[in-house]
């Protein structure tokens, strides 16, 4: 048996059974299920964006040979004021059109709902002094958020979700606020998933730097008009990219609140932060799946190995 370093902390599982499997960084944009023309998408693309659409792909084949009972997610598109909330149905079924993009994203979903694991981790955030909401209103659209990340992830759509909405405590207070509630969240999250006896693969679907286009161009997946908006955000990508590949999630913490406000970061919507919490800002290294820009905004598809997956054989 190899003790678990002092110094060296690896994500996840502790327990023999229940915990969090994996992690993953998952953007959402739905120009990526646009373009890759699955039967639930009413609009039909020639392709595009393939540098992520490949990242994707080796992110799912990395995943391939983890067992993982349930997704839990939180998406920056489910956005609530009063508290989180979770989905508290267990079938949800419907259309799902972008508001901004209706051209791209109409997307027939059919999903399932893990009600259980999404009220332990209420309940736990509850104890834990977090407001919180369970979300039982059968007719509720769920966001487009959720839908892509989680698609792009496991398109079989076989496994249930937990989906968890994003306090908008950036907005109401500041980014530093956001960073405490979502430190808690990501906390009361690993506990739960561990007391439930499941196992998790745990996503924070969102864009790193987000300055965007404002106009489309003619053929939205003409790839030459393709770039990120400016030189500053690529550098501000690059520096979170490369201090998550080499462990130093708590760097990546230290900055958010810089990194947020100079690129107008999606992370602002919390999800990243909860996850690295969940994980219990891991020193273990994120691995970069793939990297590229949509309309402008820059992407990141990372995966962090947890357990023994990641070497620690500490069980
Ligand atoms: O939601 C998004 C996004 N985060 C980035 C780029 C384009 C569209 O939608
Ligand atoms: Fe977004």
């Amino acid at each position: 048996m190899v003790l678990m370093s002092k110094t060296l902390r690896p994500c996840g599982l502790h327990m023999a059974e229940g915990g969090i499997v994996a992690a993953a960084l998952a953007p959402h944009p739905p120009h990526l299920v646009y373009a890759e023309n699955p039967e639930q998408n009413e609009p039909t693309s020639e392709g595009g964006w393939e540098q992520l659409r490949w990242g994707f792909e080796r992110l799912r084949s990395s995943l391939k040979d983890v067992e993982y009972d349930v997704i839990v997610i939180l998406s920056p598109h489910w956005q609530t004021y009063v508290g989180t909330h979770f989905l508290g149905v267990e079938h949800f079924k419907s259309l799902s059109v972008d508001p901004i993009f209706p051209n791209l994203f109409r997307f027939h979903y059919d999903m399932n709902v893990d009600v259980e694991l999404a009220k332990a981790i209420h309940d736990t955030a509850k104890e834990d002094g977090m407001a919180v909401k369970m979300m039982e209103n059968p007719d509720f659209r769920v966001d487009y958020g959720t839908i892509v990340s989680c698609h792009m992830v496991r398109p079989q759509w076989d496994k249930p979700i937990v989906a968890i909405s994003s306090n908008r405590s950036r907005h109401y207070y500041s980014v530093e606020v956001m960073q405490e509630m979502m430190m808690q969240l990501g906390e009361s999250t690993r506990k739960a998933i561990e007391a439930s006896g499941k196992r998790a693969l745990v996503i924070a679907s969102n864009s790193l730097s987000h300055r965007h286009f404002t106009t489309e161009t003619a053929v939205p997946e003409d790839m030459s008009k393709e770039h990120i908006t400016s030189h500053a955000m690529h550098l501000w990508d690059m520096r979170m990219i490369e201090l998550m590949c080499s462990g130093k999630a708590k760097e990546v913490l230290d900055m958010m609140p810089e990194f947020i406000e100079q690129s107008i970061a999606e992370a602002d919507g919390g999800a990243l932060t909860w996850m690295l919490s969940a994980l219990e800002v891991p020193e273990t290294p994120a691995i970069l799946h793939g990297y590229g820009t949509i309309i402008g905004t820059g992407n990141a598809v990372m995966e962090w190995k947890c357990g023994n997956q990641a070497g620690d054989d500490d069980e």
